[in-house]
């Protein structure tokens, strides 16, 4: 494996819940690096960019409308194999179905959430790492 960045989110119910520090704890004690961290609230045209890949599908609007309720944390994480990596310590996108000793399967609930409401997001391929970096991050 080689040295990569991913671009991973802490999204608003990780935030909102006080999940912020536990999260990127779990990044940390795998040996990952981060090199951006910030806190802000975004708006539905940096998220349709973001979430290209999933416009037009029946969940896009909710999840729009979810991600845009306030403050998320957004980082660049670097490491050995981190695209991978980080998605194996994220679990499956549901947190009902996502293991234990991850964290969407320890952290993530699964009574009166939706899949959306799934604690993070990581980049999915080196070409989406890239393409997240230039849109959250464009002068790094
Ligand atoms: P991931 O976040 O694991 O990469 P994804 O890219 O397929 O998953 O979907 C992006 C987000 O959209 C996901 O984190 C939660 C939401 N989502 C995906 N599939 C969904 C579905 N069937 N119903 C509701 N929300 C969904
Ligand atoms: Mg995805």
């Amino acid at each position: 494996t080689e040295p990569e960045r991913t671009l991973v989110l802490i999204k608003p119910d990780g935030v909102a819940r006080q999940l912020t520090g536990e999260i990127l704890r779990r990044i940390e004690a795998k040996g990952y690096t981060i090199t951006a961290l910030e806190q802000r609230t975004v708006g539905a045209d940096l998220l349709t960019e973001h979430y290209a890949e999933h416009e037009g599908k029946p969940f896009f609007e909710p999840l729009l409308e979810f991600m845009t309720s306030g403050p998320l944390v957004a980082a660049i994480v670097e490491g050995n194999g981190v695209i991978e990596g980080f998605r194996s310590l994220a679990g499956a996108t549901n947190p009902t179905s996502a293991a234990p000793g991850t964290i969407r399967g320890d952290l993530g609930r699964d009574w009166g959430t939706t899949v959306q409401q799934n604690l993070v997001h990581g980049s999915d391929s080196p070409e989406s790492a890239a393409r997240e970096i230039g849109i959250w991050f464009p002068q790094r």
